[in-house]
């Protein structure tokens, strides 16, 4: 056997060999095509069974997608400057008006931005976010009159607001000061805000100067009232329309929950300020105005009889009567266009008058 076979020889075999490793490749790569819908796809994360399916990949979609506009809008807040310490938008003293043929739809459209009650200002972050709390039995036209003036004026003052009406079921003698107990304990489950402003519902700012935001110590808002020839009602009045941050109404344990019927629940929450150091300031008297819509005293709010033998025993009494013990049922939440609708059983007084 010379040269020449061997080589031959040599070289049927390295096809034959490559033959064999080209079948081999071709089986593997059937295998790996076979196995495509088997292998499942590595996610980040553990991914639950039912999300294999098509609507699962829809469900992931979507849900990035919304993760991505949530940050974005995270991300806008973020670049949003705070807004002006005083706002460009501020008319100072205006002319109010109270027509009685005004309709909630009207109200409604003239305040497009504000969403279930809430408003937040589009183009700056607010400086406070501020829960105004309103006591309500039947005074349904005092409230509209209060919604038309009040949302354009606290969106003028930059603010993040919203309103809530506390609404108190049955026929019990009405008592305003547990109601705002209740007001302020439900509307922190909505959000923390940092400031209350207690507003009686027929009462009417008529200078947007009047700030309803909250200081370092409790703020009274009503230094005169039209019916009062714009005077303060007596030294100490801490009625009508007043601001607590979030902290300061927790340090006094809120109101008292046991006065039934008209008058000394307000004294009694400026007791308890002073008994925690703070003091009550107003802005100037210029600024500090109101219109009260006119009414006369409603049945089932009559004159409480006992508030001086009330007030007597505040000094002690702040600490067991008041947020820590204001029992309620809440039986409606009701999200409107422009308020929320809180409807709570608040019971009865416990002795009878
Ligand atoms: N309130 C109601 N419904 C009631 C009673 C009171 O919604 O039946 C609320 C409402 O927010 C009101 C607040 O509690 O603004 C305070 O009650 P009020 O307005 O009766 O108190 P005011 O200090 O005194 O205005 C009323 C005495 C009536 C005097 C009549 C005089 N001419
Ligand atoms: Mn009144």
């Amino acid at each position: 056997m010379g040269l020449f076979p061997a080589m031959s020889k040599f070289i049927r075999k390295g096809k034959c060999l490559f033959l064999l490793l080209l079948c081999l490749c071709v089986v593997a790569w059937i295998a790996t095509l076979s196995n495509d819908d088997t292998v499942e796809p590595v996610q980040e994360g553990s991914n639950p069974p039912e999300d294999k399916s098509v609507e699962g990949f829809a469900k992931l979609e979507l849900e990035s997608e919304m993760m991505q506009s949530i940050e974005e809008r995270v991300e806008e807040q973020a670049a949003k400057e705070s807004c002006p310490e005083r706002s460009p938008l501020l008319r100072g003293a205006f002319k109010l008006s109270f027509d009685p043929s005004l309709k909630i739809g009207q109200v409604e459209s003239e305040n497009g931005e504000v969403v279930e009650g809430q408003y937040n200002p589009s183009d700056c972050t607010a400086r406070q976010s501020v829960a105004i709390l309103i006591p309500h039995r039947n005074r349904e036209k005092h409230l509209l009159y209060l919604l038309y003036h009040l949302h354009p004026f606290l969106q003028r003052q930059q603010l993040h607001y919203a309103i809530y009406v506390i609404h108190q079921a049955g026929d019990a003698t009405f008592n305003r000061a547990k109601l705002l107990n209740v007001g302020y304990l439900e509307a922190l489950k909505d959000h923390s805000w940092d400031c209350f402003i207690f507003h009686d519902v027929d009462l009417v700012p008529e200078n947007d100067h009047n700030l309803y935001m909250c200081e370092d110590q409790p703020k009274h808002l009503v230094v005169g009232r039209n019916s009062t020839g714009y005077k303060l009602r007596y030294k100490g009045y801490f009625g009508g329309v007043s601001a607590m941050t979030k902290d300061q109404f927790h340090k006094v344990n809120g109101f008292p929950n046991s006065y039934w019927g008209w008058g000394g629940e307000d004294d009694d929450l400026r007791i308890r300020v002073t008994l925690q150091k703070m003091s009550i300031i107003r802005p100037s008297p210029e600024v500090a105005r109101y219109t009260m819509v006119f009414h006369k005293r409603d049945s089932g709010n009559q004159i409480n009889k006992d508030r001086m033998q009330l007030l007597r025993r505040t000094h002690q009494a702040w600490k067991t009567d008041g947020l820590n013990s204001c029992s309620y049922k809440i039986l409606s939440v009701h999200r409107a266009p422009l308020f929320i609708n809180i409807t709570a059983d608040i019971g009865r007084p416990e002795h009878a008058h």
